[in-house]
């Protein structure tokens, strides 16, 4: 995505061309050793070591590798509908996607993060941005499934999301895009300057539940917000965010928002912000967004509108949001296990600058400022940095951590990822990547706990990685060894979408909880069927609503007969399976939807509009057992009008007529 961007600016700035060929780093011969295949292999019916949570990118998905095998383990679809196992299509799932714009039904997926306690990933909750329209997701770890998505007001574009603080009391959420806010939006785009803002919001996240709520947004100039990171340990209070466009251009910014020598971090203390918020300072806006949250208990997402939101104006209400400068259009801005160091990556900077928290602290009290921005106070450099590491490479996009003092930083670029150490500053190692690293992944690498081993990069470009696929190619991961003090090239693993961040857990924290099927009694889906003698077909009005049943190889009813065109058919399906990975398919012929898949003890709802009169199979999409193939069936559907009797069941002779 900046190749093109890269392109123009380091031919300009850089003075080194970017087109693809040359983007191809030198030393490729030496990249892989002998035992890198020893190193990588899982034996069949062995469990990887670590689950790697992957963004989709572009497919508004999440996909779940196993490392350091890079297997494909799952795809769990949060802000795309997924015609697979029916997200976004069934009537259960539908209210997912809802957005203030209607039913958006795609979006471009960045960042995860996982939930932490006491700043190392806890295995409950996954959390992922949308940044298109402005969404953030919560994921459930024990079923796989997205749980819950929250819309963003005054935002347009969640690029710098979702990060959360160390116990995951909240999660954050920064405009990508300045845009006009309030009542009238229908303003010049030339008068950027004066009339647009950025936000970033506070989203608190329920201890027990999950569940989440706009807690606050803080009002900001019209700059763009990149990425961001919480701090931890001594500055758990405080949140760090990168920014570019400091000179607020609202075109060709690839030349127009690079001319100042320095944007920004940004650090808020988030704690000082909540006792404003508590203490009634905000201002109360009318805004319009909607949360849509997935009920475990019903199976079924409903969508609820909210219209008021508490903003925090720092130009009013001081000492909570300051700006740091940092050379040059930073992108990355992580925070080191110990919560001392943030390092922001400036794309165009031949340095890596990292500033240190307790300095950042006594500029604040003082006063080492060299002014204000749009009324923010802006720390002055040299008093905030902890110094910069000289040389890294080019193009420096993030950084993560291994837990030994080390961070390790993707160069875009010059296409590597380069070790330093975090206290002197100095470069240990470099390795390729194939080709222009994105993100980087270290299992718990932006937590207090990183557990190191494994690094892996995504890679934006792929070009001669895998077998050609036409004009589009897989999207190219790599897996570095980083036990040593050499890392070491071990495996390829092509990715689906186009992954930008990731996160690794140890497996066992995920695995001992995963669901294995759902308990039929404890299903509280209004249209469930909990037997096959509860099977049953019910006209009202014009809708027609089929309680059917699917255990292994049969429908109940499978029979149908009755519906008129004009009609509108909803197949209730109820999975009576009650064993782990025994899930059914349901599909009618001319569905204008997707299947659905039912996992065992739970109802799903396919919604089906006939088209014209006939005979229509139905079927079960899913091979569930040596007669999977017989699990089908039929259903009649007569003219508008007709008097076709409503009959249903499975045995049927010519003469059982059931009367409903
Ligand atoms: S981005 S390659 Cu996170 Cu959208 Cu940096
Ligand atoms: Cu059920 Cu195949």
């Amino acid at each position: 995505m900046y190749k093109d961007k890269f392109s123009l600016l380091a031919l300009t700035l850089i003075g080194l061309s970017l087109a693809a060929p040359s983007c191809k780093p030198r030393n490729e011969s030496t990249v892989i050793t002998s035992d890198a295949a020893q190193k990588t292999y899982v034996a069949p019916g062995k469990y990887d070591e670590f689950y790697n949570f992957v963004s989709g990118g572009f497919n508004g998905q999440i996909s779940v590798y196993g490392l350091p095998s890079g297997r494909l383990l799952k795809i769990v679809p949060v802000f795309s509908v997924f015609p697979e196992n029916g997200y976004g299509y069934s009537e259960e799932t539908k209210a997912m996607l809802n957005t203030s714009n209607g039913f958006v039904p795609w979006d471009d997926q960045h960042h995860l993060e996982l939930s932490q306690k006491d700043g190392s990933p806890d295995g409950r909750w996954l959390f992922a941005n949308a940044n298109n329209t402005p969404r953030v997701a919560r994921i459930n770890l024990a079923s796989f499934r997205t749980e819950e998505i929250l819309e963003l007001p005054n935002s347009a574009g969640n690029h710098s999301s979702p990060f959360c603080t160390e116990n995951t009391e909240y999660i954050v959420a920064g405009t990508r895009f300045s845009v006009p806010l309030g009542d009238n939006t229908d303003l010049p785009i030339s008068s950027y300057k004066k009339n647009f803002h950025g936000t970033v919001s506070f989203i608190k996240v329920d201890t027990g539940t999950g569940h989440l709520s706009l807690a606050f947004q803080i009002l900001l100039p019209g700059i763009n917000f990149d990425l961001s990171h919480a701090g931890k340990g001594p500055s758990h209070d405080w949140f760090f965010f990168s920014c570019y466009n400091t000179e607020q251009a609202h075109t060709l910014l690839e030349v127009n928002a690079s001319q100042r020598d320095k944007d920004f971090i940004m650090a808020v203390n988030w704690k000082k912000a909540e006792e404003y918020v508590r203490e009634h300072k905000g201002d109360v806006r009318n805004v319009s967004y909607v949360h849509n949250v997935y009920d475990e208990k019903t199976q079924t997402a409903t969508s609820k509108k909210e219209s008021q939101v508490v903003v925090l104006d720092p130009v009013q209400l001081h000492d909570f949001v300051y700006f740091i400068p940092c050379p040059k259009s930073p992108h990355g801005c992580d925070v080191d296990p110990t919560g001392e160091y943030i390092v922001g990556s400036g794309k165009l900077a031949a340095l890596i600058p990292v500033f240190s928290y307790t300095k950042i602290q006594k500029a604040i009290s003082d006063k080492q400022f060299e002014g204000d921005y749009a009324g923010i106070p802006v720390i002055k450099y040299d008093a905030a940095l902890y110094g910069e590491v000289q040389k890294p490479g080019l193009g420096p996009l993030h950084t993560e951590f291994d837990g030994k003092g080390n961070a390790y930083t993707s160069m875009f670029v010059s296409s590597e990822v380069v070790k330093w150490s975090v206290k002197d500053l100095k470069v240990l190692d470099r390795k390729p990547t194939f080709y222009s690293v994105g993100h980087l992944c270290i299992p718990g690498g932006d937590s207090k706990h990183p557990y190191g081993k494994y690094l892996i990069a995504y890679n934006k470009i792929t070009k001669d990685r895998y077998l050609p696929t036409g004009a589009e190619l897989a999207q190219s991961a790599q897996l570095y060894d980083i036990s040593g003090d050499k890392m070491e090239m071990i495996l390829d693993f092509p990715t689906v979408g186009e992954p930008h961040y990731a996160q690794a857990i140890p497996a066992d924290l995920i695995s001992k909880n995963s669901v294995k099927y759902y308990k039929i009694e404890e299903n509280g889906n209004p249209y469930v069927t909990k037997g096959e003698k509860a099977a049953k077909v019910v006209r009202d009005g014009n809708k027609v609503h089929v309680y059917i049943t699917a255990i292994r190889s049969h429908f109940a009813p499978d029979n149908i007969e009755g519906v008129r065109l004009g009609d509108e058919v909803y197949f209730h399906v109820t999975n009576l399976e009650q064993d782990w990975d025994i899930p059914h398919g349901f599909a009618v012929k001319g569905a204008a939807t997707a299947e659905i898949l039912i996992m065992p003890g739970e109802t799903c709802t396919l919604k089906w509009v006939p088209t014209e009169a006939g005979v229509f199979p139905i079927y079960c999409t899913d091979f569930c057992s040596a007669l999977h193939q017989e699990m089908q069936g039929y259903i009649r559907v007569s003219k508008a009008g007709a008097n076709t009797p409503l009959l249903f069941g499975t045995n049927l002779s010519d003469s059982s007529v059931v009367k409903n």
